[in-house]
């Protein structure tokens, strides 16, 4: 359906391990896809460590035309890194994680997509574009607000996502409709703004309100969990409620065509047996965003 990319593909090289297949060398590459599939703390339903993977596989069930920008987004150039050892200590492989990340936010041609995993992975991916880009701010798009300071005795666990970089720069939260009490007290305070979802259920009066709080350069977290479970069942703490595909992307389409958009993470897909849907749709999801960026 989709091939030849002969003009990206080096000779010999294979298309599976690839974000849609296309492998063209990191030079020469616009957008840079990290799969990290780590796994530590996990609350409900364990599979996030197969979720990099499996969205890859996935990707191979888009077309490489996107039918809604009429263009083939992969000509711009789309490298798939190996990722570093993600074994031993956390904050070692944190630590090793934050220096590929970093490597490739100095890039300033380039747009990096990582690819969970668990959330907490976002204590290693948020931090170097804070500090290249210290006008940061950060759309969390998620079902969970992730503000506990610490869940299970650990700062580094995934309900602890987002709690150190809202100490750091402006955070705006959507889809929100999972806090825990200990968290309710630090939505909607400092630098955090959070639109729970349901008072915020129409996408078209949310947007323009999510635009005034968002600074100019931002980094997208997209949590699989905050769409609507009928578009996205593979996550592993879902919850009933959230926004459905075509309202979420126009919200992202609106952050990408007003803000200088400079990295995103899509976290937390937890592969379904007997079902591709989700890790097709995580798929679609990064290809549509990169078309928007190009667009
Ligand atoms: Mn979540």
């Amino acid at each position: 359906m989709r091939f030849p990319l002969s003009a990206l593909q080096p000779a010999g090289e294979t298309r599976a391990g690839h974000f849609m297949g296309v492998a063209a060398p990191l030079k020469k590459a616009r957008f840079v896809v990290l799969p990290l599939a780590y796994e530590r703390t996990t609350s409900h339903k364990k599979g996030t460590c197969r979720g990099p993977a499996a969205l890859l596989e996935g990707s191979l069930g888009v077309e490489l035309f996107d039918e809604e920008l009429g263009r083939q987004t992969y000509s711009g150039g789309i490298h798939t890194l190996r990722p570093p050892r993600l074994a031993g200590p956390a904050h070692r492989v944190f630590a090793r994680i934050a220096a590929t990340v970093a490597r490739i936010a100095a890039m300033p041609d380039k747009t990096l997509f990582c690819l969970g995993g668990e959330h907490s992975l976002s204590h290693a991916t948020i931090p170097p574009f804070l500090r290249r880009y210290p006008d940061l701010g950060v759309l969390h798009f998620d079902a969970h607000a992730d503000m506990r300071p610490e869940y299970e005795g650990s700062p580094l666990n995934h309900a602890c996502a987002m709690y150190p970089i809202s100490r750091q720069c402006p955070i705006v939260q959507v889809g929100i409709r999972s806090v825990a009490e200990e968290e309710a007290h630090l939505l909607n305070r400092g630098r955090v703004s959070t639109f729970l979802w349901h008072e915020h259920r129409d996408m078209r009066r949310l947007i323009p309100q999510v635009l005034r709080r968002l600074p100019p350069t931002v980094y997208l977290s997209i949590d699989l969990d905050g769409f609507d479970p009928a578009a996205m069942p593979g996550v592993g703490t879902p919850q009933p409620g959230g926004y459905l595909w075509h309202e979420a992307l126009a919200l992202f389409k609106a952050v990408i065509a007003s803000k200088k958009v400079v990295g995103a993470e899509i976290m937390e897909l937890c592969p379904l047996q007997d079902t591709v849907s989700s890790e097709v749709a995580a798929a679609k999801l990064i290809y549509r965003l990169m078309g928007y960026l190009q667009a």
